[in-house]
This record gives C-alpha cells, structure tokens and sequence, in this order.
C-alpha cells in the first residue's frame, strides 16, 4: 500500500515537472515571456487555441476597421480568436505597410488590442530576397550570402535592424514589451521560400537560424518571444528534424499543412500523421507545439470544422491551430456571415476543446 502512494506521489511530482516547462532559447525572456510558455504548456493539456492570420487587418469584403476591432471570425460566433497572427514581410527594406499593404503602425496598434484582451500574438516573415531583392518566392541562392563572411551579410543585419526595433516597438499601457510568438524561416522543408530545401543546405538553414536569434536576443536585446519553427507537411520525423537548429534554439514546435485537394493532399489521412509525429516530438522534448498553419481555401466544405480539424486534433495536445488570412473573395480560411460553413464552425466554437478570446485567463501571469 505504502508503495503504490510512493508511485502515486512521484508520478503526481513528474506530471507536474512536465507541465512547467520552460522555453529555451532566452534565459533572460520576460516574466510575461515565460508565463505565455507555461500557459501554452498547461491550457495544451485542455485543449488549443483558435487562431486566425490578420483577423483585426481586414476579412472579405472590409479592410481595416480599427475602432470596432472587427473581424470575420468575431461577426460570426461574437468573440475574437485567442490567437492572432501578423506578418512582418517588407519590414526589412523600411517600407511603411507590408507585403499585403497592412501598415506596420496599424499592425502595432493591433497586437496592443489582443494583448489587451488577453490574447496571444504570432509573427511570422515574408521576407524579400536579400541577393534578387524578388519577394520570398524568388528562390535566388541568398543564405549563404548573408552569413557572416558573405558578400550581404551587412544588408542583412539592417533587414534584423527594421525587425528588431518593430519587435521592440511592441509595448503594453505600462511600456512593458508585449510576448509574441517569433516564427521566421517556415516551411523550409518544401522548395516555394528563398530559405527554402532546394535553396540553401541544412549548415546554411541551421547557420541563419541561429544568427539571426543570437542576433535579435544577445546584439539587440529582445527578450520577449518565443521561437517557433514549423515545417510543411512531412513524411517522417527525420525529415521534421532534417534542418532543426537544435533544442537550445527552438521553443516551440509547429506545423504548416494545408487541405489541398487540388494537390492531391488527403488532409485528414495526412494531419493525424504529422500531428502524431509532432505530439511524440513535443513530448520527448517537453515542448509546446502547435497546428502553426493550416486551413481550407474558400472552406468549400461544410463540416470542415468538426470533422476535418477538430476530430484530428482535439485530444492531440496541440497548443493551438492558426488559419490563413481571409484576403478576398477568392482566397478566405475562416468563415465570414453567410459563409458556407458557419453552422458547423460555431459547433467547433462552441466545443469545450477550443479556446477562444473570452475563454483565456491569466495568460501572462498575474
Ligand atoms: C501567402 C498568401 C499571400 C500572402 C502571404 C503573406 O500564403 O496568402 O497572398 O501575401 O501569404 O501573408
């Protein structure tokens, strides 16, 4: 008897050593950095937050309401995602709005509301080719010009410089910075980015991964994000780690998959597959992870929802599940009024499993 409350006591103390993980990469993160950690860590245990990439920019058919803080999402079930995501391409050559003409001001402006209201923001980057000066789908060879010792390198460090100071711009009521989700350099398993498989080696993609970090915490002193690396669709755990930059370097674990019928991509066959690759993956290394891109264009399907996402992801311990942007008419990831597919996204809102604005406490500590 005495025995089995020994085990009882001692898995009891592991499960709750699991639970406080810590992220890795920034020893000197904020006191709110950390709680976002451990919040992302334990709320996983429960269920995931829904996320949605410029919710508060515009959706179909509006753009930029920023006094009412619309979004496509709120209008349809009455409450704003937990998650927001954001994108800092063009930020690097000093333009004043980015790559899908949101102004970098109003995007600030933004991240300040949902950190307000107790959300959790993500930032990922289009950058532009720093070699062609193309866009982040011109695959001209730059990574390993960029390198220390490479002929851009200097180019470079301004392109961190214009990051680094949005980053440091980003301050709640009392000045104090506001945690966000950093996930630069994604999909780099598939050949469409300029840091893309095809376009640099696992040294050069390992190499600008850890400069630039080691450049926005040590150079610049960033210490409010987390960094989040997220392949596309993958096959097997040894391509997931292929390019890792290594534990020390990542906090947070994702993954990029869309359900592209077009493409012959079998979503729910291929989502529970990368996500059990990902959950073994997260649970070995006491990290979080997460459903760090996904969706369905135009979301032709009904019941997408419940039984394409939620079915294949709710007790898969997934901190939480973004999807793409609603840019226009012809390309949308979350429903809007009248849209096909509200009916089952408010049962999916409405799931104990999802975490919406209204359902977040204490994400950032006291
Ligand atoms: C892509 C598409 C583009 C967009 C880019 C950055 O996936 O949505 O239209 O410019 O993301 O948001």
């Amino acid at each position: 008897m005495k025995k089995r409350l020994w085990l009882v006591i001692i898995s009891l103390y592991l499960s709750n050593l699991a639970l406080l993980a810590q992220n890795s990469v920034d020893q000197k993160a904020t006191p709110a950095t950390k709680s976002l950690y451990s919040f992302l860590k334990k709320n996983s245990t429960k269920g995931f937050l829904f996320g949605h990439q410029d919710a508060l920019s515009y959706g179909v058919g509006w753009k930029d309401d920023s006094v009412h803080h619309k979004g496509d999402v709120k209008e349809v079930c009455g409450d704003h995602p937990a998650l927001f995501g954001w994108d800092l391409g063009h930020i690097e050559i000093g333009k004043v709005d980015n790559l899908d003409s949101v102004r970098f001001d109003r995007i600030r402006k933004n991240i300040q509301y949902a950190y307000k209201i107790g959300a959790v923001n993500t930032i990922s980057w289009h950058s532009n080719n720093p070699v062609s000066g193309g866009g982040s789908w011109d695959t001209t060879k730059a990574v390993k010009h960029i390198l220390p010792g490479g002929s851009r390198h200097t180019l470079y460090k301004g392109y961190l410089n214009h990051v680094g100071s949005f980053l440091q711009s980003l301050l709640d009521d009392r000045g104090k910075p506001i945690p966000i989700v950093f996930r630069p350099y994604h999909e780099h398993n598939g050949s469409w980015f300029w840091w893309g498989e095809k376009s640099c080696t696992t040294e050069e993609y390992v190499a600008l991964w850890r400069y630039t970090v080691s450049y926005l915490r040590d150079t610049m002193h960033v210490h409010h994000l987390l960094y989040a690396y997220s392949p596309n669709l993958y096959a097997s755990e040894a391509e997931y780690l292929k390019k890792y930059p290594g534990d020390a370097w990542v906090d947070i674990l994702g993954l990029d998959i869309y359900d592209l019928p077009e493409y012959n991509i079998n979503y729910v066959q291929e989502l529970p597959k990368n996500i059990k690759i990902l959950a073994q993956l997260g649970k070995r290394k006491n990290k979080v992870y997460a459903l760090t891109e996904t969706g369905y264009n135009k979301i032709p399907k009904s019941n997408w929802w419940t039984e394409s996402l939620l079915k294949n992801i709710s007790d898969s311990g997934v901190a939480w599940s973004l999807v793409w942007r609603n840019a226009y008419t012809e390309q949308f990831f979350a429903p809007y009024p009248g849209q096909a597919s509200v009916s089952d996204f408010m049962t999916f809102y409405k799931s104990p499993k999802t975490f919406f604005s209204k359902d977040l406490q204490k994400v950032y500590g006291k």
